[in-house]
């Protein structure tokens, strides 16, 4: 390794440019993300086919928490939706791709955002995700059999949206849960995986649906997620890695949903999270200076949401959706 490239794998946070945004560019970003929409012949569009549905969940809440969705296609997005629905009751990312809980849950997601959930067959869609969880709790994401506890965020989320929670064996999920939570105060993919932000997010979220987030330790697990907050204001995942905005979401919504918002400084979380933004082509990146993309766009946009940003939409911590388009579908926590 280059003496350049030793420093760059030593360095654990970066510098904020002096020319870095300092508010929120929000029409940039509902032009970035329509674009995205409208250029369908381009290689962006044509390479993600794998990840088309949850693609399209990014880019409709963006311009849903932005107060733009207006402006997308709804009936051709709605149709395209529906169209990545397999016999098995589950989403695919693409026409004729194999369902995955990703998709599912991405595509319940949008058809919500669109107001038009009566159009999916919610008892399949329930029946595919029930024949996913495991004897001990747990969920595989397809039938690859890859477990990991974002497939039990997933699971609960999909069937807690189309009103059918207790298709699942929630007690078995819970105990599964509990087995990954560590003695540090997170969460890992599976037990005793090492704690990370995303999957707390997605524990945290779950056991919020189970009703059951005094199980934990909220503290231990607040004071963990804080310890993410790097001298940038930006957050990190997990110890000893850079930060990215899109842990700016879920740390954020995590600490939310433990009531523990005040845990982060949310000045200097608010610089990282502006010097993201891309000033000439709209859209965040994960850090200052990189590449934009509707993944990191939709999670800065929400973190912002949910710090109050009152040009946006306000955001719900669990189902990352606007309070707006859940309605009755939310779950009140305090
Ligand atoms: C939004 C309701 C809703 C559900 C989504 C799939 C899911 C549920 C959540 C994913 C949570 C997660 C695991 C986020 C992390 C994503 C990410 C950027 C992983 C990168 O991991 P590494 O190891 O990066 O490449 P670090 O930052 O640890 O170096």
């Amino acid at each position: 390794m280059s003496f350049a490239g030793l420093l760059d794998f030593a360095r654990k946070d970066v510098d904020l440019p002096q020319s870095s945004p300092k508010k929120l560019l929000k029409g940039l970003h509902s032009n970035f993300i329509q674009q995205y929409e409208k250029d369908k012949g381009g290689y962006h569009y044509i390479m993600a086919e794998h990840l088309r549905v949850s693609g399209i969940y990014w880019c409709v809440n963006a311009m849903d928490l932005t107060k733009e969705l207006h402006r997308m296609s709804a009936v051709e997005i709605v149709d395209y939706v529906l169209s990545c629905r397999n016999k098995d009751g589950g989403y695919g990312p693409a026409p004729g791709h194999d369902s995955h809980l990703l998709h599912t849950l991405c595509a319940v997601q949008t058809l919500i955002i669109f107001d038009c959930l009566q159009k999916a067959d919610a008892e399949s869609i329930c029946e595919y995700v029930k024949g996913l969880q495991q004897d001990d709790g747990s969920f595989c994401g397809d039938l690859s059999g890859e477990v990991d506890t974002r497939f039990t965020l997933c699971s609960f989320a999909t069937c807690h949206l189309l009103g059918r929670l207790s298709a699942l064996n929630i007690d078995s999920a819970v105990r599964f849960l509990k087995r990954c939570y560590n003695t540090d105060g997170g969460f890992g993919t599976r037990p005793g995986s090492e704690s990370h932000s995303g999957q707390i997010y997605c524990c945290i979220g779950a056991l919020a649906i189970a009703g059951r987030l005094d199980d934990i330790d909220r503290d231990r697990t607040a004071e963990w997620l804080a310890f993410r907050q790097c001298d940038s204001g930006g957050l990190n995942g997990r110890p000893e890695k850079l930060p990215d905005v899109c842990y700016s979401w879920w740390v954020l919504a995590s600490l939310s949903i433990l009531g523990r918002l005040d845990f982060i400084d949310q000045t200097s979380m608010k610089k990282f999270i502006y010097a993201c933004q891309d000033y000439e082509t709209g859209g965040f990146a994960d850090r200052p200076g990189d590449c934009a993309d509707p993944f990191h766009t939709v999670f800065g946009i929400a973190a912002l949401s949910l710090f109050g940003d009152e040009t946006l939409e306000e955001v719900d911590p669990i189902f990352c959706m606007t309070k707006k388009c859940l309605g009755d579908l939310r779950i009140e926590m305090f």
